[in-house]
This record gives structure tokens, C-alpha cells and sequence, in this order.
């Protein structure tokens, strides 16, 4: 199995309500190391960017909205198979259909608030790590 980097996102529904500890504890336990780790505020211009993906989708300007509204921490997650690992301790996108013992099960309020991102393949988790930082931010 590949050691591999993912990008992670504490979202704003989390870091209000003082959740950081508690999910980052939850990729440290699931054996992902925290390489590069900050809390930063997005800008609407910001959050559109990393989210353009999406920009067609109905539920675009709600999630650039909420992305912007509150900090978030941004993290790099290194181990092995850790973008898959990474969304298994995440659970799915909508908490009502997370497993039990997941982040979104635990603590996602809703389908649009649900805590936390990871990066989904190998190719978006390299272009998401670059988004937000740069190679000597990256002490593994
Ligand atoms: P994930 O975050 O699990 O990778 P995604 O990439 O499909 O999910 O969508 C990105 C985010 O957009 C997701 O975390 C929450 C929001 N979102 C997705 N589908 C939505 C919907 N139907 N209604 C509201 N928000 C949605
Ligand atoms: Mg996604």
C-alpha cells in the first residue's frame, strides 16, 4: 500500500462549535499523521475557487457562502492509503447516511454542514494540498 497526502478541511459548522480537537483526534486515531495544519478565513472569492468544481450545481452559492462565513482549518493528511482512509473517517457527504463512528454521523448538522472536506482522488488531493500550501509548509 502507497503512502499517500490528502487534503483536509475542518469546515465552519465544526470549528464554531469547538470541534477541531475532536475530529482531528479522529485522523490521528484512524493512524493519519497531521503534516501541515492551519486556521485560516476564506474569501468568498477564495471558497468559489477551491469549490469550482461545483459551480454549476444548484447548491454552489450556499456552500461558497458557507465555506466563507466562519474560519476553518486546513489540514494535510500523510499515511497509507489516506484518501481513502480519509473518507472513511469521514463518512458520506449527507450524516444521514454516514456509518456510525464517523465524523459526519457524530457531528454533521445537515447535508451542506457536515463538518469536514476531504479530497477524493489522488489527482485533486496534489492540486488541493498546492491550493493552500506550499512545499515548505509540508514537514512530514
Ligand atoms: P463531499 O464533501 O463528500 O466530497 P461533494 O464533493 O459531492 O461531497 O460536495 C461538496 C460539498 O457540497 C458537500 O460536502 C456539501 C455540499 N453539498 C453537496 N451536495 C449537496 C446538496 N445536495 N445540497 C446541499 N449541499 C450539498
Ligand atoms: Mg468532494
Amino acid at each position: 500500500m502507497a503512502i499517500e497526502r490528502t487534503l483536509s478541511i475542518i469546515k465552519p459548522d465544526a470549528t464554531r462549535r469547538n470541534l477541531t480537537g475532536k475530529i482531528a483526534a479522529k485522523f490521528e486515531d484512524a493512524g493519519l499523521r497531521i503534516v501541515a495544519s492551519k486556521r485560516i478565513h476564506l474569501s468568498p472569492a477564495q471558497a468559489g475557487k477551491f469549490y469550482e468544481v461545483h459551480k454549476d450545481r444548484p447548491f454552489y452559492g450556499e456552500l461558497v457562502e458557507f465555506m466563507a462565513s466562519e474560519p476553518v482549518v486546513v489540514q494535510v493528511l500523510e499515511g497509507e492509503n489516506a484518501i481513502a482512509k480519509n473518507r472513511e473517517v469521514m463518512g458520506a457527504t449527507n450524516p444521514a447516511n454516514a456509518d456510525e463512528g464517523t465524523i459526519r454521523k457524530e457531528f454533521a448538522l445537515s447535508m451542506g454542514e457536515n463538518s469536514v472536506h476531504g479530497s477524493d482522488a489522488a489527482d485533486t488531493a496534489k492540486e488541493e494540498i498546492a491550493f493552500f500550501f506550499s512545499g515548505l509548509e509540508l514537514v512530514g
